[in-house]
């Protein structure tokens, strides 16, 4: 095997060592909050914390027991993300603590007889380490081509540090990978983006509308909650799916949509509206621009026409169009998290948010709310240095709509090549496992393969650090204090995150980490605290708190300053966009040479033999994040792949067995993957949860545990308005003998 100088360190340091869908997922709601849970351990302590398992951020409770031993995770009853109840996946971060495999202490990359291997480190050592070879990179290359990659907390502790040092290239993966498109398409529309949590008032709604979007496997707490409450209430949901998930058992009506033609059925859906005159008039009138060449642009896209495309009869088209108008304006048609599908995603975005626009549903009670949050101020800091060169100058003329950060346009700029001129030179890897994250493993490898420095900071020796010169163990959530939540919701709320515990082994907070940083680059500033908690209380008192009062409490609620959550009939109101209206035909992506108004293209179908690699989340799982979570692997230890009986008839599978996969640029999957036949899929897709199939021996209850849908992922559609990566259009056969026997 060729070796690199960046190899894939699988060994571990010299020296040293299905959740059957149709179960009550919706209701998952079970006696964990804490008010029903006191606990009969009168030694017990409390303290507050928000959960960092998934990015939905309940907040809740950390106990201890008698030895000091993190041992329960509960919601906090004042909080709007959780109302007392936290996910499974919540529960059982006390897993993430307890791992037995977790980062112990930091790691560098040495070669030792010729062989590359981790060493263990101290912290000293580590980081002289790094600002050293920050340093030297800043001057023989620039500043600038230090990037940052983050999700999570952390972000902001390195960010602030790469801002520093003089560079802006900061991006996550929940952008370009994730939610870029719908954030993208609100703008264009609304004047004004989704964010998290979104504020979809489905508590309130009549009729919800899901999109490739499956709330209740995705498991974003707050939106189950009101989900399942719709499903008591015989609230009408209509999912369009290609795959019969848990919410289209509950749905009034399931399409199964044939993939990557949905701009096809929300034209038709927006025709039907137009054309038996089912929208909301006044507001259309008072609030949206374009109308009359949205009316012209429909025309031709009839339920007929889009039965062509989707296979969704034209009755059904529009019997639910017309089931929307009937409970106008309380309708959401969601505009889902994971959007980045087919590279056309920003225009799907525009397909939902003009549908949204013309049933009034925008600022409506029923329909999505205006969120309002509570601003913290800021310990005063120099300003950061103004880089030479951002992201967007390796991109020339390129994405000029994305308002982040692109994860995968900064990858790519790193791959030699691409623009010699603005080539990144060292990594920060923060809180996410690009390998499993970003697609096109080839490319990423590539990309890391170039630089000078990698640093990775981590809690568990997830897949990304194999391939660090340095990794940094950060300690759990549960171990740590960070900044404030401040999220928009319904009401502007603050909550605190406090260690329950001291961080096992040699582990530390990334504040800690990111400050004894830029200690050593000269840039300590930018740090005008000597302890977080500092910072936390300074800002408390600014708005009339204190720690001491959040250590107690964990979540404060505050009043709205208006009673502004939804538009007072009648009222004038100036959308941030160039017309100050809702433009359904927008003049900002006209401006850039897109497209004003939607149009459906088609996509790439399957050859023969193969099947569309569609993937999702598992309600057990968050990613690769939890993946060797000792509490979560007893409940979901290996994903599935869900195959068609029509398919498994033909390639004679049976249920259980173990197929290995091949896509359509010749790529094995490593592992074997068992199958399941459903006819809850379609027989033209095979569907797996993601986060899986993880190649790193040192997660020893994740290691080859089925297949990672990453390492499938070759072919990328980049969306030309934002830079989103569509992932949706890669294809796979089965093999059924082990194709690596011989290898
Ligand atoms: N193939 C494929 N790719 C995808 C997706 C998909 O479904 N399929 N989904 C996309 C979406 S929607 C998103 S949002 C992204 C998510 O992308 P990521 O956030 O990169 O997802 P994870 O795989 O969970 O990686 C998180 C990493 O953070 C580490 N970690 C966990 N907690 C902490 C902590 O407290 N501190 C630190 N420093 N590290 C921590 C974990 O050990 C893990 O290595 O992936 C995108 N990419
Ligand atoms: N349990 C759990 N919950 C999570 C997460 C997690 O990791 N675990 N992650 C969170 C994050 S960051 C995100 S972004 C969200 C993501 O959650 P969602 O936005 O709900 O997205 P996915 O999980 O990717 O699910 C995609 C759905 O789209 C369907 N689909 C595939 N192709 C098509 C198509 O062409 N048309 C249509 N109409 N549908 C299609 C799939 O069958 C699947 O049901 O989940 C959040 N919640
Ligand atoms: S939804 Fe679950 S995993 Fe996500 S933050 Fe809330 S409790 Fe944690
Ligand atoms: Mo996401």
């Amino acid at each position: 095997m060729k070796t690199t100088r960046r190899d894939f360190i699988k060994i571990s340091s010299i020296g040293a060592g299905t959740i059957a869908v149709g179960t009550p997922v919706l209701n998952f709601i079970t006696s964990n909050s804490d008010s029903q849970n006191s606990t009969d351990d009168s030694t017990s302590k409390r303290y507050p914390t928000y959960c960092e398992i998934c990015f939905w951020q309940c907040a809740g409770w950390t106990y201890t027991n008698k030895a000091g031993a993190i041992w329960k995770i509960t919601g906090n009853k004042d909080d709007l993300h959780s109302n007392g109840r936290f996910c499974p996946r919540g529960t059982g971060g006390v897993g993430m603590y307890n791992d037995p495999d977790r980062l112990k202490t930091p790691l560098i990359r040495v070669t030792e007889n010729g062989k590359q291997v981790f060493k263990e480190a101290s912290w000293e050592e580590a980081l002289d380490l790094i600002s050293d070879k920050l340093k030297t990179i800043g001057e023989k290359f620039g500043h600038e081509c230090v990037a940052l990659f983050s999700h999570g907390s952390g972000g902001k502790y390195f960010g602030n540090v790469v801002k520093a040092f003089g560079s802006n290239s900061i991006s996550a993966p929940s952008y370009a990978q994730c939610r870029g498109p719908r954030e993208v398409a609100f703008i264009a529309t609304y004047g004004q983006g989704i964010g998290s949590p979104e504020p979809t008032d489905i508590e309130n709604t009549k009729c919800l509308v899901l999109i490739g979007s499956h709330i209740g496997e995705n498991m974003h707490n707050g939106q189950v909650q009101e989900l399942s409450k719709l499903v008591d209430k015989k609230g009408t949901i209509i999912t369009v799916d290609p795959r019969f998930s848990t919410v289209a058992s509950k749905s009034k009506f399931w399409l199964p949509i044939k993939p990557a033609t949905d701009i096809a059925l929300i034209l038709a859906w927006i025709n039907v509206i137009i054309n038996e005159e089912l929208y909301d008039k006044k507001y259309v009138e008072k609030y949206t621009y374009g109308f009359e060449q949205l009316k012209a642009h429909v025309q031709k896209h009839t339920p007929e026409w889009a039965y062509g495309i989707t296979t969704i009869e034209p009755h059904i088209i529009r019997e639910t169009a017309r089931e929307m108008a009937a409970a106008s304006p309380s309708v959401i048609i969601h505009p889902g998290r994971h959007v980045t599908w087919y590279g056309d995603d920003t225009q799907r975005l525009r397909t939902v948010a003009i549908l949204n626009a013309i049933l009034g549903s925008w600022g409506r009670r029923g329909g999505f709310y205006f969120p309002e949050g509570i601003h913290l101020p800021d310990m005063s800091i120099p300003n950061f240095p103004k880089p030479k060169k951002t992201w967007k100058d390796a991109h020339p003329g390129k994405f000029v709509l994305a308002d982040l950060a692109l994860a995968s346009g900064i990858c790519d700029a790193t791959v030699p090549g691409h623009d010699k001129s603005c080539n990144y030179k060292a990594w920060i890897v923060n809180g996410t496992n690009l390998i499993s994250t970003l697609p096109n493993q080839k490319n990423t490898l590539a990309a890391i393969e170039a630089l000078e420095l990698m640093v990775v900071i981590d809690t568990m020796p997830a897949e990304i650090t194999g391939y660090a010169d340095v990794v940094l163990p950060e300690c759990t959530y549960l171990e740590r204090y960070d900044l404030l939540r401040t999220s928009k919701h319904k009401a502007p709320s603050i909550a605190l995150r406090m260690p329950a515990a001291e961080p096992k082994f040699n582990s530390k907070p990334a504040w800690w980490i990111a400050k004894e940083l830029a200690n050593r680059l000269g840039l300590g500033e930018y740090f005008p605290y000597n302890d977080i908690t500092e910072l936390l209380d300074w800002q408390l008192k600014k708005v009339g708190s204190s720690l001491e009062e959040m250590k107690k409490i964990g979540v404060k609620k505050l009043d709205r300053e208006f009673d502004d959550m939804y538009l007072i009939e009648g009222e004038e109101f100036e959308f941030n966009t160039n017309t100050g209206k809702i433009e359904l035909y927008s003049t900002s992506l006209e401006a850039e040479g897109f497209d004003p108004l939607p149009n459906y293209t088609s996509h790439p179908q399957p050859e023969q033999g193969f099947y569309r690699l569609n993937y999702g989340r598992a309600p057990m799982h968050t990613f690769t994040r939890t993946s060797n979570n000792p509490n979560l692997t007893d409940l979901m230890s290996e994903n599935s792949l869900w195959v068609n009986p029509k398919v498994a008839k033909e390639w004679d599978l049976k249920n259980g067995q173990k197929v290995w996969l091949k896509n359509q640029d010749e790529v094995i999957s490593s592992f074997p993957i068992k199958v399941r036949v459903t006819e809850r899929i379609r027989w033209d897709s095979v569907f797996m949860a993601h986060g899986f199939g993880q190649k790193d021996k040192r997660l020893s209850k994740a290691y080859g545990r089925g297949v990672s849908d990453s390492e499938l992922i070759t072919h990328v559609d980049y969306d030309p308005i934002m830079g989103g990566t569509g992932m949706r259009s890669n294809f796979v056969t089965f093999l059924t003998e082990n194709p690596h026997d011989n290898v």
